[in-house]
């Protein structure tokens, strides 16, 4: 019935795109209508034979194959690992789109090779002096409006260096890295609350906090963690250090936080894995890291009542510790900031369902996912039941505050939701993927649905809009440790691969393998595309990305210029297709160079490149963008200058030289 419905609809419209192509004027034959009666088309059949393609392989191409010239349903955010980056991929085409540089140089962007606007940026998040040019992003995040993805900005941390950077996605650029003084490192990062007003940061390798130094022998009393709130401005698209605070918290390694909403709005929750407080120690004789922080059956679920935070900040119960307002352990117990719920066992995920009633933390050591209710934590803090742990902070209940447990496999991490009730939960030892039912209130009613293989070793995965209050199911992408013997020899080092499921319906099926050869993805997020309001071009000619606002440096066409003022020279040139101005420039060597571009094009994707060799200067200046770069005149010669982007018939032209005098 459907089929035939299918053809009849086919029949019509391709009648329909005959009689409007021919104008009414010249008699074009109607094409004759594909059916899909019966199967596919005999020429379609004879190359699915040919190339041995099995009837799931044939499904699974007609799901993922975009047409060229349309656009994917869904964009997906992943954090690239230690390349330092965030990859933008189509669904589910899976086509890359853009390489977004944050904490890394790249050079294509023009990112940390002389733009002063990119050093800046990246300049802000040296530590202590030391210039730090990468990290190993773990989480991206996008921004949310009650609780839904609203595709204004992007968070995304470095683990390395305890670092969130702001993304802006209007443009797809890299606006801010803040650095966190008081942590060198941390992992639970970034989330955000469900109206962006913090994106929230927790520690994992706690050291003394400031950078401080202190023995391993005082791990217990000197080393500490926190959880960071960073407040975000969105009209700013900044985060405000002086608005942000932490939470004191200790020495456990906390592993992955997630924010309440509705039903938990105002809350946070951080796991945590090494409640031994192991400190390690191999060459002196103690068993390796992977034994000592394995030895309990529970570790601790930490449980932050943002908005009382908020409030005891108000009241003044902090301490400022290098610039960061931070609530110390005793107060942030005794003002019900903090609380503890033990949970099995080193687990790594906490995920919280859309309606926000249900805390779901994932084993990793233990093959249960464990359920708590947010009712029943609010009821076992009223209740007083609990106890408290060596710091004097609130262990609640196990029993009063569990909620359900369900056995889903070896190795459950990480858990994602979609619009059907259902949970799916990655299983790192089994490589699959779980799909299993949230009962809401009946305990009983949890349980395993069904489990599908991916290869190999699944850490995070993403579901369509799948943390939010609203997922879309449909599609879900597991990211996947190891490729193995997946893809063609490219020597010892192998992508990721990056699989794509379709879950829309029946059971669960991979549609796409996507090697990820620039990157080690952690975590994703998956939006709908038409979220995303991004510009074509900047809003006017001579425009700073930075301020997001017409730039002093704006140099229209006419007005090029060359300025010396002492042994400083100011150079304000425009590009265009297919010229720079001024070709020539002249300087001595000893000079102080400040060169401003403006991309004086207003057609979309009318980009110029810049990179002038020996001075290590690489640009991207889009169509509308006013950019600048410093350096001194160190060395004498002739140096060319060149656009990198093959712009125009005349690229090859759009050069120039400079001239640096001895
Ligand atoms: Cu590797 Cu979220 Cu950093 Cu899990 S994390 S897999
Ligand atoms: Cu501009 Cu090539």
């Amino acid at each position: 019935m459907m089929k035939k419905f299918l053809t009849i609809a086919l029949v019509i419209a391709l009648v329909a795109i005959g009689i409007a192509a021919c104008g009414g004027e010249e008699e074009t034959p109607t094409p004759a209508p594909v059916s899909v009666e019966g199967g596919l088309p005999a020429s379609a059949m004879e190359i699915a034979a040919a190339r041995g393609l099995t009837p799931d392989d044939i499904a699974a191409a007609l799901k993922t194959y975009t047409p060229s010239g349309k656009v994917d349903e869904y964009l997906l955010f992943m954090s690239g690992g230690h390349s330092g980056n965030v990859i933008v991929a189509g669904i589910p085409s899976m086509r890359i789109l853009k390489n977004i540089a944050v904490f890394t140089p790249e050079s294509w962007q023009g990112y940390g090779f002389g733009s002063r606007e990119s050093e800046q940026i990246l300049d802000a998040g040296n530590v202590n002096g030391v210039k730090i040019r990468m990290g190993d992003t773990h989480h991206p995040a996008l921004s949310e409006t009650n609780g839904d993805y609203d595709g204004e900005y992007l968070f995304i941390n470095d683990k390395t260096h305890a670092r969130v950077a702001v993304v802006d996605l209007r443009d797809f650029e890299t606006k801010q890295i803040v650095k966190d003084p008081l942590l060198i490192s941390a992992h639970g990062s970034t989330f955000v609350t469900p109206n962006t007003e913090y994106v929230v940061q927790a520690s994992q390798y706690n050291t003394p906090l400031g950078w401080e130094y202190a023995p391993i022998s005082e791990y217990k009393e000197k080393y500490r963690g926190t959880i960071t709130f960073w407040k975000f401005d969105r009209a700013k698209g900044r985060i405000l250090p002086e608005e942000s605070f932490a939470v004191e918290i200790p020495p456990y390694w906390q592993d992955l936080c997630d924010a309440g909403k509705l039903a938990s709005d105002g809350w946070a929750f951080c796991n945590s894995f090494n409640s031994e407080l192991y400190t390690g120690g191999v060459t002196e004789g103690n068993p390796p890291f992977e034994a000592g922080v394995s030895q309990r059956d529970m570790d601790y679920l930490h449980i932050i009542n943002w908005k009382r935070a908020e409030e005891v900040i108000k009241a003044g119960k902090y301490e400022t510790l290098k610039g960061m307002k931070l609530i110390r352990i005793p107060a942030a117990a005794a003002e019900g900031v903090l609380y503890l719920a033990p949970e099995p066992k080193s687990p790594h995920g906490v995920d919280v369902s859309p309606d926000g009633k249900y805390i779901v933390v994932a084993g990793k050591l233990d093959p249960h996912v464990t359920v708590y209710s947010i009712d029943k934590i609010k009821q076992a803090i009223a209740d007083k039941k609990w106890t408290t742990d060596d710091y004097g902070i609130p262990v609640l209940d196990f029993d009063a505050v569990m909620h359900a447990q369900v056995e889903l496999g070896l190795g459950p991490l990480h858990t994602q939701f979609d619009d059907q009730g259902y949970a799916y939960t990655s299983l790192f030892l089994d490589s699959a993927i779980a799909r299993w039912k949230l009962g809401g209130d009946d305990p009983s009613a949890y349980a395993l649905v069904e489990k599908t293989p991916v290869q190999y070793n699944v850490g995070h995965i993403a579901a369509a809009e799948g943390d939010t209050v609203n997922p879309d199911g449909k599609y879900l992408v597991a990211l996947n440790k190891w490729a193995v013997d997946r893809f063609a020899p490219i020597g010892p080092l192998l992508p990721q691969n990056i699989q794509l499921l379709d879950i829309s319906s029946g059971q669960m099926k991979v549609i796409y393998d996507m090697p990820m050869g620039i990157g080690e993805p952690h975590y994703a997020q998956i939006i709908k595309t038409d979220k995303i309001k991004a510009w074509d071009v900047y809003p006017e000619v001579g425009w700073d990305p930075i301020a997001q606002a017409p730039s002093k440096y704006a140099t229209k066409a006419g007005e090029e210029r060359v300025v010396r003022n002492g042994n400083q020279v100011e150079i304000f040139m425009t590009s265009i297709r297919s010229r720079l101005t001024p070709d020539h420039i002249e300087i001595k060597k000893g000079d102080h160079v400040i060169w401003h571009i403006t991309n004086i094009e207003t057609a979309k994707d009318a980009t110029h490149g810049f990179q002038l060799g020996g001075y290590n200067i690489s640009l991207s200046i889009e169509p509308g963008e006013t950019t600048t770069f410093e350096f001194d005149a160190v060395n004498d010669g002739v140096f060319a200058f060149y656009c990198t982007e093959f712009c125009s018939a005349l690229h090859l032209e759009m050069m120039g030289y400079m001239f640096v005098q001895p």
